[in-house]
């Protein structure tokens, strides 16, 4: 084994395309240096000894002597250094004099501050910073950086692409499988600091005693890393564990049993983060079930570990077949009148738009309006509506689309301004993605899956870095520093999204996924149980004209909004065109802004959609001889896919348009095959 530890670190020097099954993730970079650095360590802790031992592992011999330290530390505070406003997870990196000797400084308030200074100095290094130059300060803007893992106790995973649940349920609490060490490690080194174990369709045993052991084991691993432990609670336990007649939330012996449930845990993990909880959404149970509303469910659930310093993630995704007028508005109708009404530690989280995690949506309303409640965001990472883990699309446009978007409740406001709660001042913010990482080999499904990760972390610690330059960080942490490559990587991930977008249904359109599985195309569908469930309550089109009319004269879901933002997207003629018909039935021959009708339009981006995949694929070619034969490969076999079903896309919607709308396709467009 150590021969083929030092013949592997060996090849990694001699050639930048060493075999590489993509488990190493974005930390590549910090394969065993060959040769140490000198890395001293002031204090003793769990965390500091890991920002060593990382700094050990990966800094180039040669590098400045570093000294890790927190600001508490013998002779750090004389050298009066801006710690403050960094929080406890902040960090600087700085050369400094200490003792005499100049020296690379890695210091936060707290231990984890300092964790994440050293794994920023090795980013820093690894997409081409100089260790002599290098001067770093940062503090995440956002406090709870949270991954939902949807993974069910039988192992597999809802909505998961890579493979089973990286918990193993059988062998824990006993097995310490080191790739939990590994995850743990990964998220650290981009700023996660939670996870939720468990499906937010959640099943009871999660909560039973051995459960909470196993749920314990993970905490014990994810603690010096920085990360908590948090797990999804089904609201009806007191009935299924505890033998009541009721979860009413307001009967006094529910609140107790989840009290008691509550000690529980603490006693397992002392600093167990809390609950996540979907409610009344789905055909989970709620607070709903007893007439009661969705803050006494929080508030309730939050009372029991508030003493123990926990917190609450409420879901804001409901919807009711009992609204027959626009799934889109009901989590706004239901939720916006509770504001003011959650308890302190209880945050409400908000999908990124009011349908599902679709290619593109707008913000989501809530987002603004309800300035006295946290509001966390939810992203998805695991691509459940833009081709599973088999078609590239690199998210970091679609996160940062959403948290940069207006408003319009003050001047200038964004939505990352209310999930980082600088715009009302609210101390406990959050966002959570849902994970796409199972037991695959690269842990995401695919190498650019694993940028969706990294994205998701990066934009949580600070919703204001800009896609493009993450993604460069990204590729050079993962592909190596190669000018060519980092280019060619980043060109490819820049429109894949927004490919995805083309191809799957431009200008708004959305949910038009197969039943079910939601892979591949199924415009047509329209015949499911729930009318909310068919493609076609989505998409409406008609012989005349396509798009769910949510104007003044329709839902007047635009009135959601403030009224800036509503008052534009009332009308078609001001409302953005690529979301012109998520909000609005217009004409096939509506003329757009290049002069042509949204019939052609319409078709032309099902073909750039096409195209960029193809380009993709010759973007990747390029590349060949530069990307370890592995990586490569399962790339190019993945690109393949994605072009033929990107195709398949086309024709299959092309087709059946044409048998509602009945028109000729624009002169020169290939016909559906
Ligand atoms: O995205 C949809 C999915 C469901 C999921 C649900 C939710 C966990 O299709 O699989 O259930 O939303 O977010 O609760």
């Amino acid at each position: 084994a150590l021969i083929g530890a030092l013949g592997a670190s060996w090849l990694a020097l001699a050639s930048p395309a060493f075999a590489d099954d993509g488990y190493s993730l974005w930390l590549r970079t910090s394969a065993p240096a060959t040769g140490q650095a000198a890395v001293t360590r002031l204090g003793d802790s769990a965390t500091l000894r890991l920002a060593e031992s990382e700094l050990r592992r990966a800094l180039p011999a040669g590098t400045p002597p570093v000294v890790v330290a927190t600001a508490a530390a013998p002779g750090i505070a004389a050298l009066g250094l801006p710690f403050v406003g960094l929080g406890d997870e902040g960090y600087l990196v700085r050369r400094v004099t200490l003792a005499g000797r100049s020296v690379l400084l890695v210091a936060g308030n707290g231990d984890r501050g300092t964790l994440y200074g050293a794994f920023a100095l090795l980013r820093a290094l690894g997409t081409g910073d100089r260790a002599e130059t290098v001067a770093l300060r940062s503090a995440p803007k956002v406090k709870l950086r949270v991954l939902n893992h949807w993974d069910n106790l039988d192992g597999t995973v809802e909505r998961g692409y890579a493979g089973q649940s990286l918990w193993d349920w059988w062998t824990l609490p006993d097995f310490d499988d080191p790739r939990y060490t590994d995850y743990a490690r990964a998220n650290a080194s981009i700023g996660i600091n939670g996870t939720v174990l468990n499906n937010v369709n959640a099943k009871t045993d999660s909560l039973t005693a051995p459960y909470i052991a196993k749920a314990a084991k993970l905490a014990a691993v994810f603690r010096p890393w920085g990360i908590k432990v948090y797990l999804s609670a089904r609201f009806s336990a007191p009935i299924e564990l505890g033998g009541l007649k009721t979860a009413d939330p307001r009967d006094p012996a529910v609140a107790a049993w989840w009290r008691a449930k509550s000690d529980e845990i603490y006693r397992a993990i002392p600093d167990f983060g809390g609950f996540l909880v979907k409610a009344n959404s789905e055909g989970q149970p709620g607070p709903r079930d007893y007439g009661a509303s969705h803050a006494d469910g929080a508030n309730m659930l939050a009372a029991a570990v508030a003493p123990h310093g926990g917190i609450v993630m409420w879901r804001a995704f409901v919807y009711a077949e009992t609204d027959p007028t626009d799934r889109a508005k009901q989590a706004y109708s239901e939720f916006k009148p509770l504001d003011g009404r959650f308890a302190d530690n209880v945050l409400v989280q908000v999908k990124n738009g009011a349908i599902d995690f679709q290619p593109r949506e707008p913000f989501h309303p809530l987002f603004g309006a309800m300035p006295k409640t946290p509001l966390m965001i939810e992203f998805q990472i695991t691509k459940e509506y833009l081709g599973f883990a088999t078609h590239l699309a690199y998210l970091g446009p679609l996160f940062a689309e959403t948290l940069h978007a207006k408003t319009g409740r003050r001047r200038d406001e964004t939505v990352a301004d209310v999930v980082d709660g600088s715009a009302e001042g609210h101390k406990l913010t959050g966002m959570a993605g849902v994970a796409n990482i199972g037991r695959d080999r690269d842990w995401s499904g695919s190498t650019f899956n694993q940028a969706n990760w990294y994205a998701f972390g990066r934009l949580a610690w600070d919703p204001d870095l800009t896609s493009e330059g993450i993604a460069r960080e990204w590729a050079a942490q993962t592909f190596g520093t190669d000018p060519q490559v980092v280019a060619t990587t980043t060109a490819m991930m820049a429109g894949s999204r927004e490919a995805v977008v083309d191809y799957t249904g431009a200008f708004g359109l959305a949910h038009l996924m197969a039943t079910g599985h939601h892979y591949g195309p199924g415009p047509w569908v329209a015949d499911l149980a729930r009318p909310e469930w068919n493609p076609t309550y989505y998409h409406r089109a008609d012989p005349d004209g396509i798009g769910f009319e949510r104007g003044r004269g329709g839902s007047d879901a635009v009135d959601q909004y403030a009224p800036s933002v509503a008052r534009q997207l009332a009308r078609p003629e001001t409302t953005p065109e690529r979301e012109l018909l998520w909000f609005h039935h217009v004409r096939w021959d509506r003329r757009m802004a290049d002069g042509k009708t949204l019939w052609e339009d319409l078709v032309a981006h099902y073909d750039t959609g096409v195209g960029y995949v193809a380009g993709m694929q010759r973007q990747w070619d390029t590349l060949r001889d530069k990307i370890d034969a592995e990586r490569w490969q399962k790339t190019a076999t993945y690109l393949a896919i994605q072009q033929r079903e990107a195709r398949w896309w086309r024709d299959a919607s092309l087709a059946y348009w044409m048998s509602v709308n009945h028109r000729p396709l624009p002169a020169g467009v290939a016909a559906p095959e």
